[in-house]
């Protein structure tokens, strides 16, 4: 059988098992659903209006609720009955990094990881300037709080076509690197500290096609510089 007969297969057999299940439950009146291998988006950090007026309450229903949650199933649905379901989600990327016949596992696996870290890279009343030892390190990396905001705002807008910007650290140093549709640090041995998605999904509607205006507000209003200082830990 090739792949995609075996993957039929297999999704056929969780099937009939999962009626069993469904059937056993209705007779014994109780729940049978094991639920520990289904992936689901971390929940959003506040409400869906609190990043308005730069992303609508529209925009953040259609991206969380269609896009990052279709992503997550997308990847349960491929990992149903296999030895990697439950496995941790920075965990998948890194096995399907790179791996030809793996694309699909690794591009919903890391545009679940994405998304979850974009959520948080913002808050209501961002903004800002950092703090304490990353701005510290921001000063030593590009010489500038300025400097490193002007290269994050022409990496986010120079990114051609899907993709995502990046604050990373890469050994001692920050970095700002851009990654194209699903790709992301993690499967490349940097640490991600902050993220902008620069998919059409995720400005289209507030901004239409002036993805410039949408970094720029990202930066001034809503950017969460205690959150990028969180992920430094204790490097
Ligand atoms: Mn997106």
């Amino acid at each position: 059988m090739d792949t995609t007969t075996n993957i039929i297969a297999s999704r056929t057999t969780v099937f009939l098992f999962s009626s069993l299940l469904v059937i056993s439950a209705l007779h014994s009146h109780s729940i049978a659903a094991d639920d520990t291998t289904s992936y689901k988006p971390a929940p959003l950090p506040y409400a869906e209006n609190a990043l308005e007026p730069v992303i609508s309450a529209k925009t953040v229903n259609f991206h969380y609720e269609k896009h990052h949650k279709t992503y997550a199933d997308k990847l349960s649905d491929l990992l149903k009955g296999t030895d990697l379901a439950g496995k941790k989600v920075e965990e998948l990327i890194k096995l399907s990094a790179g791996q030809a016949d793996k694309t699909a596992l690794f591009n919903n696996a890391a545009q679940l990881w994405n998304h979850d870290f974009f959520w948080t890279s913002m808050k209501p009343n961002g903004g800002g300037v950092p703090t304490g030892k990353l701005a510290n390190m921001i000063k030593e990396s590009f010489g500038s709080f300025d400097e490193c905001k002007k290269q994050f705002a022409d990496t986010a807008v120079s990114q051609f076509g899907s993709g995502w910007a990046w604050l990373v650290l890469e050994g001692k140093s920050l970095k700002i690197i851009k990654t194209s549709n699903a790709d992301t640090p993690i499967a490349h041995g940097q640490k991600p500290l902050l993220c902008i998605d620069v998919w059409e999904h995720a400005y289209y509607l507030d901004h239409q096609n002036r993805r410039k205006d949408f970094v720029s507000a990202f930066l001034d209003k809503l950017v969460n510089w205690d959150f990028a200082s969180s992920q430094l830990g204790n490097k």
